[in-house]
């Protein structure tokens, strides 16, 4: 095999161990370095940056002096990071996941980093809620019907903007739960992760979370930036991506089985604790089923740990008496909404957000 790429400079404190580096601003987390506690520690988050992420080192020495441009409101205005810090506090748990998680087992092999379960993570952003930046600023203007986020990577001049700005819009509705954070598991959010301040949009995909975030707007129209108007959409397979086709935006029922789950190992018969995690997307995961014979029959199995509210994933565990031989282990959830995780996955050109439990099984010898 090929020798593992190692971490870029900006994430060296990655547990390198834990992670799959895929390139320079695409790092993944090993379906086994997961652990079981529900938090995801930070040096072991998965990164994803669509262009790289800036050099500008100046940019963390005084976090608090970063600036975010605020329009679309009543009174537009710029805030440092230490007046955010004045408004208001919220610590929101969240799946923080990468639309394309999963891409790898489309068969049809969408262009992208071929992630399997590791662009994910279970966190907690600490920051000011967007409802109280927005009273701050003496509400929306008129008419506004979607938030848009603008990335500070600087563009390179002479190329169109919109080609490489990393921007997006979501519905208005987001504006609920949103935060701005300036804090990942309490401690100060690092460059990799958005620093010194990110918008979080809970229940969202990845891509919606804007990192090193230099302008909030309320907006009548989408973003024109190409990140929002032809990627990330549900093209069919095959066609050419349009800004009609609709837009990746909030996360399905989703979960996976992190143990036993390394091909490479052999585990012991008899007594087996099957442990992974489950997520509901919009609304809590409210149960859980495994299947010890490739979804031929389910069994219920149970949360263990904290529940960290709707946004979290929750981690659960099986017993099985497995006897020696191969066995195909899956396991398929079901959110407070009534939706259950389906076995196939929903087809698109780019391969994104896969949930099909059929996919995320394991197969694990035992001996
Ligand atoms: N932001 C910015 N500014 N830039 C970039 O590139 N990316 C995205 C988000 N944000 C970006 C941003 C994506 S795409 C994702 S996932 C995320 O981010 C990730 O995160 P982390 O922290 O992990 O790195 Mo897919 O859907």
């Amino acid at each position: 095999g090929t020798a593992p790429k190692s971490l870029p400079s900006y994430a060296s404190w990655k547990d390198a161990d834990s992670m799959i580096v895929h390139s320079a601003n695409t790092i993944e987390t090993k379906r086994t370095a997961f652990g079981s506690s529900v938090i995801t520690p930070t040096n072991r988050l998965f990164v994803r940056n669509n262009v790289a992420p800036p050099t500008d080192a100046s940019m963390m020495k005084e976090p608090d002096s970063w600036t975010l441009e605020v329009s679309g409101v009543a009174k537009p205005r710029s805030f440092t990071v230490a007046e955010l810090k004045t408004l208001g506090l919220a610590a929101v748990p969240m799946v923080l996941q990468c639309s394309g998680n999963g891409r790898a087992w489309f068969p049809h092999k969408p262009s992208g980093t071929q992630w399997t379960v590791g662009a994910a993570g279970c966190v907690v952003f600490t920051g000011v809620p967007v409802k109280a930046l927005l009273e701050a600023v003496g509400g929306m203007s008129e008419g506004m019907v979607y938030m848009t986020s603008t990335g500070g990577e600087p563009i390179p001049q002479g190329l169109d903007p919109n080609t490489i700005r990393v921007e997006r819009s979501v519905p208005i509705s987001a504006i609920e739960d949103a935060i701005l954070a300036w804090e990942i598991n309490g401690e100060a959010l690092p460059l990799a992760h958005g620093g010194p301040l990110r918008i979080i949009v809970p229940g969202y995909t990845g891509v919606n979370s804007i990192k090193y975030i230099k302008q909030l707007a309320f907006t009548k129209e989408q973003s024109p930036a190409k990140i929002q108007q032809t990627s990330y959409r549900w093209t069919a397979v095959g066609e050419k991506p349009s800004p009609k086709d609709e837009s990746i935006w909030e996360l399905p029922v989703k979960s996976w089985i992190n143990f036993p789950s390394d091909p490479e190992q052999t585990v012991a018969a008899g007594r087996v604790q099957i442990s992974g995690i489950a997520m509901g997307g919009m609304t809590a995961a409210k149960s859980i089923e495994v299947s010890v014979n490739g979804g031929k029959d389910w069994q219920k199995a149970e949360f263990v740990g904290p529940d960290l509210g709707k946004y979290a994933w929750r981690e659960f565990v099986f017993s099985a008496d497995l006897a020696a031989g191969t066995h195909e282990l899956a396991c398929r959830a079901t959110n407070e909404a009534g939706d259950t995780q389906p076995e196939a996955r929903r087809e698109n050109n780019r391969g994104y957000i896969n949930n099909s439990w059929r996919d995320h099984m394991v197969s694990i010898k035992v001996a």
